[in-house]
């Protein structure tokens, strides 16, 4: 598959899971200040998690993708509380976000901490509503993708951040939680739904390890280097904020070289599977190449 049909299929999936979304929310029953905070804060990003689990999912099963788009709906809901909870001044107190003001600069603190608990409660409902249409592979993947946001996944990671990481290998632990669970949860998720069997679920998992840690290496190395107006916010401030990245511990020669260490790694489990994985290994080459 060529270059552009990648593309094509990227903006396909995001187009169709951000309509999903929107529908969603304005489908809900409810008019209230906290509609317009979650439909500010839902549009623009990348798409990457419901991507990955929409490709996933297409690696294993040629149905609708109708049938997975609730989940990959759900998990960029959840990441997208995340980014607006992580901005609070609690948190890292960011003032730009997916290009614009962040939420609680745009509305006020409160309603951005309600913008963000109603976003997680909708992917909660959202996957929950399609349990019976979903069936167990359906119960599988919400149990996934909720854990993966949990304690033991994403929130885990962020109490870590908070507690100060100083070292590589607390470091790694550190963004394994914290962005990597819900990147594998929705690479996991997708398969499961997809069909795939348990040794194709277990090479899917490790390739979206190895995903979830080049994306962050990645992300480490924009904050250096990155264009801000690509990314649609200030590049810099991890140095900034004294923080300690991949990039502060290992200078920006030796994180290119883990860069591109860890996507072959991501690649070499994906040719395990013997599912048609093209979509997912141009993912991986396109996050490695990312400039935003
Ligand atoms: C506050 C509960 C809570 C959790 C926060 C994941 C997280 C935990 C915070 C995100 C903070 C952050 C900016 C981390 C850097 C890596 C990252 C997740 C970047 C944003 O993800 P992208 O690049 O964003 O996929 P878009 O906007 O494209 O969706």
């Amino acid at each position: 598959m060529s270059r552009e049909g990648f593309i094509e299929r990227l903006e396909y999936f995001s187009t169709i899971s951000t309509g999903f979304i929107i529908d969603y929310i304005n489908s809900r029953g409810f008019e209230t200040a906290v509609k317009e905070t979650m439909l500010y804060s839902v549009q623009g990003g990348k798409r990457l998690r419901p991507a990955l689990l929409l490709g996933a999912f297409s690696s294993f099963s040629n149905d609708s993708l109708a049938a997975a788009l609730p989940f990959a709906a759900a998990i960029e809901m959840i990441h997208t509380y995340s980014l607006i909870h992580d901005d609070l001044p609690a948190m890292d107190d960011d003032d730009m976000r997916r290009g614009k003001p962040s939420n609680h600069i745009q509305f006020g603190e409160a309603e951005a901490i309600l913008a963000g608990d109603a976003l997680l409660n909708a992917a909660a409902e959202c996957m929950l509503e399609n349990l019976v249409d979903a069936g167990e592979p359906g119960q599988r993947a919400s149990v996934i993708i909720m854990k993966a946001a949990g304690a033991e996944g994403m929130i885990g990671g962020q109490s870590l951040d908070i507690a100060g990481v100083h070292t590589k290998q607390q470091l790694k632990k550190m963004y394994s939680m914290k962005t990597g669970a819900l990147l594998k949860a929705s690479a996991v998720a997708g398969a499961v739904l997809g069909g795939c069997s348990h040794g194709e679920e277990k090479y899917i998992g490790d390739f979206a390890e190895h995903l979830g840690f080049a994306f962050q290496i990645k992300d480490d190395l924009l904050d250096v280097s990155g264009d801000s107006g690509i990314m649609g916010k200030p590049t810099g401030s991890d140095e900034g904020n004294n923080k300690t990245t991949i990039v502060s511990l290992s200078g920006i020669h030796e994180t290119e070289k883990l860069l591109d260490e860890t996507a072959g790694e991501a690649l070499k489990e994906l040719r395990k599977v013997e599912a048609d994985t093209w979509f997912l290994q141009e993912l991986m080459k396109f996050i490695d190449q990312r400039k935003g």
